[in-house]
Protein backbone atom coordinates (compact mmCIF):
# COMPACT_ATOMS: atom_id res chain seq x y z
CA UNK A 1 0.00 0.00 0.00
CA UNK A 2 1.33 2.97 -1.22
CA UNK A 3 0.63 5.27 1.60
CA UNK A 4 2.89 3.53 4.00
CA UNK A 5 5.90 4.19 1.75
CA UNK A 6 5.13 8.00 1.98
CA UNK A 7 4.84 6.92 6.02
CA UNK A 8 8.37 5.13 5.92
CA UNK A 9 10.11 8.46 4.36
CA UNK A 10 8.29 10.81 7.05
CA UNK A 11 9.46 8.32 9.74
CA UNK A 12 13.08 8.33 8.54
CA UNK A 13 12.83 12.12 8.74
CA UNK A 14 11.16 12.04 12.05
CA UNK A 15 11.76 15.66 13.22
CA UNK A 16 11.79 17.61 9.56
CA UNK A 17 9.74 18.30 6.89
CA UNK A 18 9.94 16.32 3.61
CA UNK A 19 9.80 18.09 0.61
CA UNK A 20 6.16 17.28 -1.94
CA UNK A 21 9.35 16.59 -4.88
CA UNK A 22 11.48 14.78 -2.47
CA UNK A 23 8.14 12.00 -2.08
CA UNK A 24 7.63 12.45 -5.95
CA UNK A 25 10.69 11.53 -6.96
CA UNK A 26 11.37 8.86 -4.64
CA UNK A 27 8.12 7.07 -5.26
CA UNK A 28 7.19 7.85 -8.57
CA UNK A 29 3.86 9.76 -7.40
CA UNK A 30 2.09 12.81 -9.07
CA UNK A 31 1.49 15.52 -5.69
CA UNK A 32 -2.43 14.96 -6.20
CA UNK A 33 -1.26 10.79 -5.30
CA UNK A 34 1.22 12.06 -2.12
CA UNK A 35 -2.18 14.66 -1.01
CA UNK A 36 -4.69 11.42 -1.45
CA UNK A 37 -2.20 8.96 0.71
CA UNK A 38 -1.36 12.02 3.60
CA UNK A 39 -4.80 12.00 3.92
CA UNK A 40 -5.50 8.27 4.00
CA UNK A 41 -2.45 8.24 6.81
CA UNK A 42 -4.80 10.99 8.63
CA UNK A 43 -7.77 9.40 8.62
CA UNK A 44 -5.59 6.12 10.12
CA UNK A 45 -4.90 8.47 13.32
CA UNK A 46 -1.29 9.67 12.14
CA UNK A 47 -0.83 14.20 12.73
CA UNK A 48 0.93 15.16 9.57
CA UNK A 49 2.16 18.77 9.01
CA UNK A 50 1.95 19.97 5.75
CA UNK A 51 3.00 23.47 4.32
CA UNK A 52 3.11 24.20 0.76
CA UNK A 53 6.57 25.37 1.12
CA UNK A 54 8.34 22.98 3.06
CA UNK A 55 6.35 19.83 2.28
CA UNK A 56 4.90 17.07 5.15
CA UNK A 57 6.63 16.45 8.89
CA UNK A 58 5.28 13.53 10.47
CA UNK A 59 4.40 14.91 14.19
CA UNK A 60 2.14 11.87 16.09
CA UNK A 61 2.01 8.21 15.34
CA UNK A 62 -1.92 6.56 16.49
CA UNK A 63 -1.29 3.98 19.22
CA UNK A 64 -2.27 0.80 17.38
CA UNK A 65 -0.41 -2.46 16.96
CA UNK A 66 0.38 -2.31 13.01
CA UNK A 67 3.16 -4.08 10.85
CA UNK A 68 3.82 0.05 10.10
CA UNK A 69 4.06 1.13 13.53
CA UNK A 70 5.78 -2.45 15.20
CA UNK A 71 8.36 -2.38 12.53
CA UNK A 72 10.27 0.10 13.66
CA UNK A 73 11.22 -1.92 17.05
CA UNK A 74 12.13 -5.26 15.87
CA UNK A 75 15.52 -7.02 15.47
CA UNK A 76 14.29 -10.30 14.40
CA UNK A 77 15.14 -11.94 11.47
CA UNK A 78 11.61 -14.20 11.02
CA UNK A 79 9.26 -13.41 14.06
CA UNK A 80 7.07 -10.30 13.50
CA UNK A 81 8.64 -10.10 9.75
CA UNK A 82 4.59 -10.28 8.81
CA UNK A 83 2.04 -8.54 11.10
CA UNK A 84 -1.44 -9.17 10.51
CA UNK A 85 -3.55 -6.34 12.55
CA UNK A 86 -7.27 -6.26 13.19
CA UNK A 87 -8.96 -3.64 14.87
CA UNK A 88 -11.52 -6.34 16.37
CA UNK A 89 -11.30 -10.26 16.20
CA UNK A 90 -13.14 -12.84 17.94
CA UNK A 91 -10.10 -14.39 19.14
CA UNK A 92 -6.12 -14.31 17.48
CA UNK A 93 -5.36 -18.02 18.19
CA UNK A 94 -8.64 -18.72 15.90
CA UNK A 95 -7.56 -16.69 13.09
CA UNK A 96 -4.01 -17.93 13.18
CA UNK A 97 -5.49 -21.20 12.80
CA UNK A 98 -7.14 -20.35 10.11
CA UNK A 99 -4.61 -18.85 8.59
CA UNK A 100 -1.80 -21.46 9.30
CA UNK A 101 -4.40 -23.85 7.68
CA UNK A 102 -3.48 -21.97 4.49
CA UNK A 103 -0.08 -22.54 4.43
CA UNK A 104 1.10 -18.85 6.63
CA UNK A 105 4.50 -18.76 7.37
CA UNK A 106 6.42 -19.52 10.37
CA UNK A 107 6.82 -16.41 12.24
CA UNK A 108 3.66 -14.04 11.33
CA UNK A 109 1.97 -12.81 14.19
CA UNK A 110 -1.93 -11.85 14.28
CA UNK A 111 -2.87 -9.33 16.50
CA UNK A 112 -6.17 -7.21 17.54
CA UNK A 113 -6.90 -4.23 19.31
CA UNK A 114 -9.75 -6.08 20.46
CA UNK A 115 -11.09 -9.79 20.93
CA UNK A 116 -14.91 -10.07 21.66
CA UNK A 117 -14.43 -14.23 21.89
CA UNK A 118 -10.83 -14.15 23.98
CA UNK A 119 -9.94 -17.61 25.06
CA UNK A 120 -8.11 -19.23 28.17
CA UNK A 121 -7.35 -22.53 28.29
CA UNK A 122 -9.91 -25.50 28.62
CA UNK A 123 -13.25 -23.29 27.51
CA UNK A 124 -12.25 -19.51 29.90
CA UNK A 125 -12.44 -17.09 28.40
CA UNK A 126 -9.68 -13.90 28.07
CA UNK A 127 -10.98 -10.45 28.83
CA UNK A 128 -10.18 -8.27 25.74
CA UNK A 129 -11.09 -4.52 25.87
CA UNK A 130 -10.55 -2.30 23.05
CA UNK A 131 -6.42 -0.62 22.70
CA UNK A 132 -6.20 -1.12 26.61
CA UNK A 133 -3.55 -4.55 26.09
CA UNK A 134 -1.86 -6.61 23.80
CA UNK A 135 -3.66 -9.87 21.94
CA UNK A 136 -1.27 -11.44 19.46
CA UNK A 137 -0.74 -15.03 18.35
CA UNK A 138 2.35 -16.41 16.24
CA UNK A 139 2.10 -19.37 13.90
CA UNK A 140 5.36 -21.58 14.45
CA UNK A 141 6.06 -24.11 12.66
CA UNK A 142 8.80 -26.37 14.54
CA UNK A 143 10.01 -29.67 13.31
CA UNK A 144 9.98 -30.90 16.92
CA UNK A 145 7.74 -34.41 18.02
CA UNK A 146 4.62 -32.93 19.15
CA UNK A 147 5.48 -34.02 22.71
CA UNK A 148 7.82 -30.76 23.00
CA UNK A 149 5.48 -28.25 22.50
CA UNK A 150 4.38 -27.71 25.60
CA UNK A 151 8.15 -26.11 26.05
CA UNK A 152 7.12 -23.27 23.99
CA UNK A 153 5.03 -21.82 26.41
CA UNK A 154 8.12 -21.51 29.03
CA UNK A 155 9.84 -20.15 25.94
CA UNK A 156 7.39 -17.66 25.63
CA UNK A 157 6.98 -17.10 29.53
CA UNK A 158 10.63 -16.68 29.37
CA UNK A 159 10.59 -13.93 26.26
CA UNK A 160 7.88 -11.96 28.49
CA UNK A 161 9.63 -11.84 31.48
CA UNK A 162 13.04 -10.82 30.05
CA UNK A 163 11.25 -8.07 28.09
CA UNK A 164 9.65 -6.48 30.75
CA UNK A 165 12.59 -6.50 33.11
CA UNK A 166 14.27 -4.51 29.74
CA UNK A 167 11.66 -2.18 30.44
CA UNK A 168 12.69 -2.22 33.85
CA UNK A 169 9.07 -4.19 35.33
CA UNK A 170 9.85 -7.31 37.52
CA UNK A 171 7.53 -10.08 36.52
CA UNK A 172 7.54 -13.99 37.53
CA UNK A 173 6.00 -17.13 35.83
CA UNK A 174 3.22 -18.73 37.82
CA UNK A 175 4.05 -22.01 35.94
CA UNK A 176 2.51 -22.95 33.38
CA UNK A 177 1.17 -20.32 31.83
CA UNK A 178 0.77 -17.00 33.90
CA UNK A 179 2.51 -13.96 34.27
CA UNK A 180 2.70 -12.65 37.78
CA UNK A 181 2.95 -9.72 39.35
CA UNK A 182 2.66 -9.17 43.25
CA UNK A 183 0.98 -12.53 42.59
CA UNK A 184 -2.31 -10.76 40.45
CA UNK A 185 -2.03 -12.09 36.83
CA UNK A 186 -0.88 -9.17 34.16
CA UNK A 187 -0.54 -12.08 31.21
CA UNK A 188 -1.59 -15.24 30.22
CA UNK A 189 -0.67 -17.49 27.45
CA UNK A 190 -2.69 -19.75 25.61
CA UNK A 191 -0.62 -22.44 23.27
CA UNK A 192 -2.40 -24.72 20.45
CA UNK A 193 -1.08 -27.17 18.09
CA UNK A 194 -2.00 -29.32 15.37
CA UNK A 195 -0.08 -32.49 14.24
CA UNK A 196 0.14 -35.73 13.68
CA UNK A 197 1.47 -38.94 16.00
CA UNK A 198 4.60 -37.59 15.78
CA UNK A 199 4.73 -34.81 13.24
CA UNK A 200 3.97 -31.14 14.52
CA UNK A 201 1.63 -29.38 11.47
CA UNK A 202 1.58 -26.29 13.57
CA UNK A 203 1.90 -24.29 17.10
CA UNK A 204 0.04 -21.00 17.82
CA UNK A 205 0.83 -19.70 21.41
CA UNK A 206 -1.67 -17.07 21.99
CA UNK A 207 -0.46 -14.07 24.29
CA UNK A 208 -2.58 -11.88 26.79
CA UNK A 209 -1.06 -9.16 28.05
CA UNK A 210 -3.12 -6.61 30.74
CA UNK A 211 -1.17 -2.80 29.62
CA UNK A 212 -3.04 -0.08 30.04
CA UNK A 213 -6.04 -0.93 32.01
CA UNK A 214 -6.96 0.85 35.15
CA UNK A 215 -9.32 -0.90 38.08
CA UNK A 216 -12.19 -0.32 37.29
CA UNK A 217 -11.60 -2.10 33.10
CA UNK A 218 -11.50 -5.44 34.72
CA UNK A 219 -14.65 -7.58 35.63
CA UNK A 220 -15.56 -7.90 39.01
CA UNK A 221 -14.72 -11.62 38.74
CA UNK A 222 -11.15 -11.91 38.06
CA UNK A 223 -10.57 -7.82 39.83
CA UNK A 224 -8.83 -9.75 43.02
CA UNK A 225 -6.26 -11.96 41.35
CA UNK A 226 -5.62 -9.63 37.77
CA UNK A 227 -3.63 -6.23 37.45
CA UNK A 228 -2.21 -4.52 34.68
CA UNK A 229 1.52 -3.12 33.90
CA UNK A 230 -0.25 0.36 34.01
CA UNK A 231 -1.63 -0.38 37.57
CA UNK A 232 1.57 -1.62 39.00
CA UNK A 233 4.20 0.88 37.32
CA UNK A 234 1.33 3.64 38.04
CA UNK A 235 2.15 4.96 34.10
CA UNK A 236 0.61 4.40 30.59
CA UNK A 237 2.84 2.11 28.67
CA UNK A 238 3.71 1.27 25.41
CA UNK A 239 2.22 -0.82 23.75
CA UNK A 240 4.82 -1.03 20.29
CA UNK A 241 7.56 -0.79 22.80
CA UNK A 242 6.68 -3.53 24.79
CA UNK A 243 5.41 -5.81 22.14
CA UNK A 244 8.76 -5.32 19.85
CA UNK A 245 10.99 -6.20 23.45
CA UNK A 246 9.37 -9.40 23.93
CA UNK A 247 9.38 -10.22 20.20
CA UNK A 248 12.91 -9.70 20.23
CA UNK A 249 13.84 -11.52 23.30
CA UNK A 250 11.55 -14.93 22.17
CA UNK A 251 13.10 -15.40 18.84
CA UNK A 252 16.43 -16.48 20.44
CA UNK A 253 15.39 -18.54 22.92
CA UNK A 254 12.84 -19.86 20.18
CA UNK A 255 15.86 -20.70 18.21
CA UNK A 256 17.71 -22.95 21.01
CA UNK A 257 14.58 -24.63 21.19
CA UNK A 258 14.77 -25.42 17.12
CA UNK A 259 18.35 -25.77 16.69
CA UNK A 260 19.61 -27.25 19.43
CA UNK A 261 16.78 -29.18 20.80
CA UNK A 262 16.82 -27.85 24.30
CA UNK A 263 15.51 -24.81 26.32
CA UNK A 264 17.95 -24.27 28.72
CA UNK A 265 18.16 -20.31 28.42
CA UNK A 266 14.18 -20.37 28.85
CA UNK A 267 14.38 -22.47 31.94
CA UNK A 268 16.80 -20.51 33.76
CA UNK A 269 14.61 -17.21 33.34
CA UNK A 270 11.42 -19.24 34.39
CA UNK A 271 13.39 -20.93 37.64
CA UNK A 272 14.60 -17.71 38.32
CA UNK A 273 11.83 -15.91 38.31
CA UNK A 274 9.19 -18.60 39.34
CA UNK A 275 6.03 -17.72 41.87
CA UNK A 276 5.94 -21.41 42.63
CA UNK A 277 9.76 -22.56 43.36
CA UNK A 278 9.53 -22.81 47.31
CA UNK A 279 6.22 -22.43 47.86
CA UNK A 280 3.15 -24.79 49.06
CA UNK A 281 0.65 -24.80 46.47
CA UNK A 282 -2.76 -26.36 45.42
CA UNK A 283 -3.09 -28.68 42.15
CA UNK A 284 -6.05 -28.28 40.42
CA UNK A 285 -7.19 -30.61 37.86
CA UNK A 286 -10.79 -31.55 37.02
CA UNK A 287 -12.04 -30.85 40.06
CA UNK A 288 -9.63 -32.48 42.06
CA UNK A 289 -6.86 -30.95 44.66
CA UNK A 290 -4.26 -31.89 45.88
CA UNK A 291 -1.34 -29.97 48.19
CA UNK A 292 2.59 -30.12 47.54
CA UNK A 293 5.87 -27.72 47.98
CA UNK A 294 6.83 -26.77 44.08
CA UNK A 295 10.59 -27.30 44.28
CA UNK A 296 12.19 -27.28 40.95
CA UNK A 297 11.33 -26.62 37.24
CA UNK A 298 12.62 -29.62 35.67
CA UNK A 299 14.81 -29.24 31.85
CA UNK A 300 11.66 -29.92 29.82
CA UNK A 301 9.85 -27.34 31.42
CA UNK A 302 7.81 -29.50 33.98
CA UNK A 303 7.41 -28.19 37.73
CA UNK A 304 8.64 -30.53 40.21
CA UNK A 305 6.18 -31.38 43.06
CA UNK A 306 7.13 -32.73 46.35
CA UNK A 307 3.97 -34.29 48.50
CA UNK A 308 3.60 -34.30 52.12
CA UNK A 309 4.32 -38.16 52.32
CA UNK A 310 7.95 -37.14 50.65
CA UNK A 311 7.29 -38.86 47.03
CA UNK A 312 7.83 -36.22 44.14
CA UNK A 313 6.47 -35.95 40.76
CA UNK A 314 6.86 -34.02 37.79
CA UNK A 315 3.61 -32.30 36.75
CA UNK A 316 2.53 -31.77 33.01
CA UNK A 317 1.01 -28.50 31.70
CA UNK A 318 -1.60 -29.77 30.05
CA UNK A 319 -5.10 -29.11 32.15
CA UNK A 320 -3.19 -28.48 35.91
CA UNK A 321 -3.88 -25.16 37.23
CA UNK A 322 -1.44 -24.49 40.41
CA UNK A 323 -2.69 -21.74 43.20
CA UNK A 324 -1.21 -20.55 46.51
CA UNK A 325 -2.61 -22.16 49.72
CA UNK A 326 -4.80 -18.81 50.31
CA UNK A 327 -4.11 -16.95 47.36
CA UNK A 328 -3.89 -16.95 43.87
CA UNK A 329 -0.39 -17.77 44.33
C1 LIG B 1 -4.87 -18.15 29.97
O1 LIG B 1 -5.79 -19.12 30.19
O2 LIG B 1 -4.33 -17.48 30.81
C2 LIG B 1 -4.55 -17.95 28.49
C3 LIG B 1 -4.96 -16.60 28.00
C4 LIG B 1 -4.52 -16.37 26.59
C5 LIG B 1 -5.10 -15.14 25.99
C6 LIG B 1 -4.55 -14.85 24.62
S1 LIG B 1 -5.04 -13.30 24.01
C7 LIG B 1 -4.45 -13.68 22.44
C8 LIG B 1 -4.76 -15.14 22.19
N1 LIG B 1 -6.07 -15.30 21.58
C9 LIG B 1 -6.93 -15.90 22.42
O3 LIG B 1 -8.14 -16.13 22.16
N2 LIG B 1 -6.32 -16.22 23.57
C10 LIG B 1 -4.93 -15.85 23.53
P1 LIG B 1 -6.18 -19.69 31.63
O4 LIG B 1 -4.96 -20.12 32.38
O5 LIG B 1 -7.22 -20.69 31.36
O6 LIG B 1 -6.78 -18.44 32.40
C11 LIG B 1 -8.04 -17.94 32.07
C12 LIG B 1 -8.58 -17.27 33.33
O7 LIG B 1 -7.89 -16.04 33.58
C13 LIG B 1 -10.05 -16.88 33.21
O8 LIG B 1 -10.89 -17.94 33.58
C14 LIG B 1 -10.15 -15.71 34.19
O9 LIG B 1 -10.27 -16.19 35.53
C15 LIG B 1 -8.78 -15.05 34.10
N3 LIG B 1 -8.77 -13.92 33.15
C16 LIG B 1 -9.57 -13.68 32.06
N4 LIG B 1 -9.22 -12.54 31.45
C17 LIG B 1 -8.18 -12.03 32.14
C18 LIG B 1 -7.38 -10.88 32.00
N5 LIG B 1 -7.53 -9.99 30.99
N6 LIG B 1 -6.39 -10.67 32.92
C19 LIG B 1 -6.18 -11.53 33.95
N7 LIG B 1 -6.91 -12.65 34.13
C20 LIG B 1 -7.89 -12.90 33.24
Amino acid sequence: MKHYEVLYLLKENRNDFVSGQLISEKLGVSRTAIWKYIKALKEEGYTIDSSSKKGYKLISSPDILTSEEIKGYLNTKYIGKKIIHYESIGSTNTTAKKLAEQEEENGTIIIAEEQTAGRGRIGRTWSSPKYKSIYFSIILRPNVNPMEVPKITQIIAAAIIEGLKELKIEAKVKWPNDIVIDGKKVCGILTEMSGELNKVNYVIPGIGINVNLNKEDFQEDILNKATSLKIETGSTMDRKVILGTILNKFEPLYEEFVQKGTIESSIEVCKNNSAAIGKNIRIIQNKSERQAKAVDLAEDGRLIVQYENGSFEKLISGEISIRGLDKYI
